[in-house]
């Protein structure tokens, strides 16, 4: 095992449907493959094992994002790199999330509209586009697109393994890997 003196932490934010777990999956297995110790937090999973009737209201996803804020610092400050994949629609939550735990990586997981539709593993598009739940993020949700993160994939155009070389690349120039 090797450590890390100080861990990092990968923050993927984007719209239901945009790839956020399966590159967090692929990263962690890439991560823990080289050596490295790793925690997925996974915003779906969270929300299951802790409060599953917490809803999706603006306060309700800026507690829960409040929460999984300190967990990743937690984790960072004791040498883990913690792989964060929420959607995270506000920014203002984000660039909280950034200064609080400071060796942040910031990747903005995208998908066109049409391509998440065609996906929609849990079918929440169709419920959205038959009016059976309301604010679904990316169909009538909020989400605040990332102004300046350090990594933006497009999961219509490139593979797991490409977006996760891409995100330990720029871990790599940004000193948080040798
Ligand atoms: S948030 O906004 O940061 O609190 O979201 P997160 O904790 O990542 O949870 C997102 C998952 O919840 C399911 N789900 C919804 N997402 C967005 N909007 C609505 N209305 C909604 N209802 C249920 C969905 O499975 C999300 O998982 P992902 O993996 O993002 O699709
Ligand atoms: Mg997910």
């Amino acid at each position: 095992m090797k450590s890390l003196e100080q861990g990092f932490t990968i923050w993927l934010t984007g719209p239901s449907g945009a790839g956020k777990t399966t590159l967090a999956v692929r990263l962690a297995k890439k991560l823990r493959e080289m050596g490295y110790r790793v925690e997925v937090l996974d915003g779906d999973t969270i929300r299951k094992t802790l409060y599953p009737n917490l809803g999706f209201s603006k306060e309700a996803r800026e507690m829960h994002n409040r929460i999984v804020i300190h967990m990743a610092k937690l984790l960072t400050r004791n040498g883990v790199i913690a792989i964060v994949s929420l959607i995270s629609p506000y920014r203002a939550v984000r660039e909280f999330a950034r200064k609080e735990i400071g060796r942040f990586i910031e990747v903005y997981v995208y998908a066109p509209l049409e391509v998440r539709i065609q996906r929609d593993p849990k079918g929440l598009y169709k419920k959205a586009m038959r009016g059976e739940i309301k604010g679904l993020t990316g169909y009538d949700g909020v989400y605040e697109e990332p102004e300046n993160p350090e990594v933006v994939v497009d999961s219509s155009k490139m593979t797991p393994e490409e977006e996760a070389e891409l995100v330990i690349q720029r871990a790599r120039e940004l000193g948080y890997l040798p």
